[in-house]
């Protein structure tokens, strides 16, 4: 094993001779300052070894990081040294240089690990070519799930190579090839219009501020004078506090008709006196359900001799793995699509892409923005890749 020790003005440069030297596999042993001599100042000292099990740069490393995390681990046993030594130093007022110094070195290999493991996780992409690599890093920035790119992944490789060194010129042809791909896998849900005839109803479902009733509003306005549709807008929400009036303000506002329900049931009997609605789109009380019997009167929607269709509300700027739980939950009823509320206040589109795939569930309609009715979108394949790609 090839074994030095070097030797910096600060741990920063000592450890970037090390990679210098011996790579970024190398394993460091130890590390310490001393003082200068016949000087104030202090020098530090990396000693380090070279990996020889690591291979070369390339392919294969990419697949293998257990050489870094090797490192990160012994980072992280320095870091428990200093902060004892920092702990230790804290009482003694008249080591304070020394407590800023340790502090200021102790910041630095922070930083320096993360970019290190910032680095790593990058590694997936290293080795490919440039356009491919940008692509990739597009995708990862807007929170595309990592098995998702693995697959597309697989169908760029098999593609013809394409022979150019100019990145932007690769850049645009794996951008063609990874939006048709994508554009293939989006699945949005069919117009709400009933069948010339029928009635159908749609409730809108899901958590607390999820935007629920913007969504129930712009998409009955939508229906109304887009599509000439006979829509009512009914309030089931008799959970909160002024809710119904909330709708039935807007709904006024709108010209829309409205009507509130204590139970599902009670719809039923609102719409066998009043006959002359095609399109029914029903505002629900918020849920937060983690079994099936958590959602309640939602459940005897089905019950009723109506054609029902739920679908669930995800506002973006929720976690995905919160949206995902609200799926789970809400999948009981019977999800017909998946209403995304936000979009204008969130930086990252990929999880719209990650959860109607997860769930087999088409998309229906963006909320994009707060203002009724304008602000709603129905979804497209061109928009969410548009969004995805920064198109
Ligand atoms: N920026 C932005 N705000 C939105 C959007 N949709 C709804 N909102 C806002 O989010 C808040 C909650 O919206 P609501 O429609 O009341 O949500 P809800 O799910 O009905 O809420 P609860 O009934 O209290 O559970 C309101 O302030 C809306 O103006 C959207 O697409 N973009
Ligand atoms: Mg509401």
């Amino acid at each position: 094993m090839d074994v030095k020790t070097f030797e910096a003005f600060s741990m920063r440069d000592a450890l970037k001779a090390v990679k210098t030297q011996f790579g970024t596999d190398a394993v460091i042993l130890n590390t310490r300052e001393k003082k200068m001599e016949g000087s104030k100042g202090k020098v530090y000292e990396v000693t380090a070894a070279k990996n020889s099990q690591a291979s070369v740069k390339g392919a294969s490393r990419s697949q293998d990081t257990s050489h870094l995390k090797d490192n990160l681990v012994e980072m992280v046993e320095y870091f428990k040294t200093i902060e004892r030594s920092i702990k230790s130093l804290s009482e003694d007022m008249a080591r304070r240089q020394d407590l800023f110094r340790l502090d200021a070195g102790l910041h630095e290999l922070r930083t320096i690990v993360y970019e290190e493991m910032a680095r790593s996780k990058g590694s997936l992409i290293e080795g490919m070519n440039p356009g491919l690599s940008k692509i990739f890093q597009r995708l990862k920035m807007m929170g595309l799930d990592e098995a998702e790119m693995s697959k597309l992944g697989e169908f760029l490789k098999v593609l013809p190579f394409e022979k150019s060194s100019d990145t932007e010129q690769l850049f645009q042809h794996y951008q063609t090839q990874a939006v048709r791909w994508m554009m293939k896998r989006i699945k949005v849900a069919p117009p709400w219009n009933p069948v010339m005839g029928e009635r159908a109803v749609h409730v809108l479902v899901g958590s607390s501020g999820s935007g629920k009733t913007s969504a129930a509003a712009k998409i009955a306005h939508h229906y109304k004078t887009d599509h000439k549709q006979r829509v009512l807008l009914v309030s089931f929400d008799n959970k909160r506090i002024a809710a119904r009036e909330q709708l039935r303000v807007t709904a006024k506002v709108l010209g829309m008709a409205y009507e509130s329900v204590e139970r599902p049931r009670d719809l039923l009997e609102i719409l066998n006196k009043k006959k002359d609605w095609d399109l029914v789109v029903v505002d629900s009380a918020a849920e937060c359900p983690r079994a099936k019997d958590d959602l309640g009167d939602l459940l005897d929607f089905r019950d009723i001799d109506l054609p029902v269709s739920f679908h669930l509300t995800l506002a973006m700027t929720e976690k995905e793995v919160q949206m995902d739980r609200m799926i789970r939950g809400f999948s009981h009823l019977g999800l017909q699509s998946l209403i995304f509320n936000r979009l204008d206040e969130s930086w990252s589109y990929g999880e719209i892409f990650n959860l109607s795939l997860r769930w087999s569930l088409p998309i229906s309609f963006f909320g994009v923005g707060r203002s009724v009715p304008e602000d709603l979108e129905r979804a497209s394949r061109e928009r969410v890749v548009e969004r995805i790609f920064g198109l």
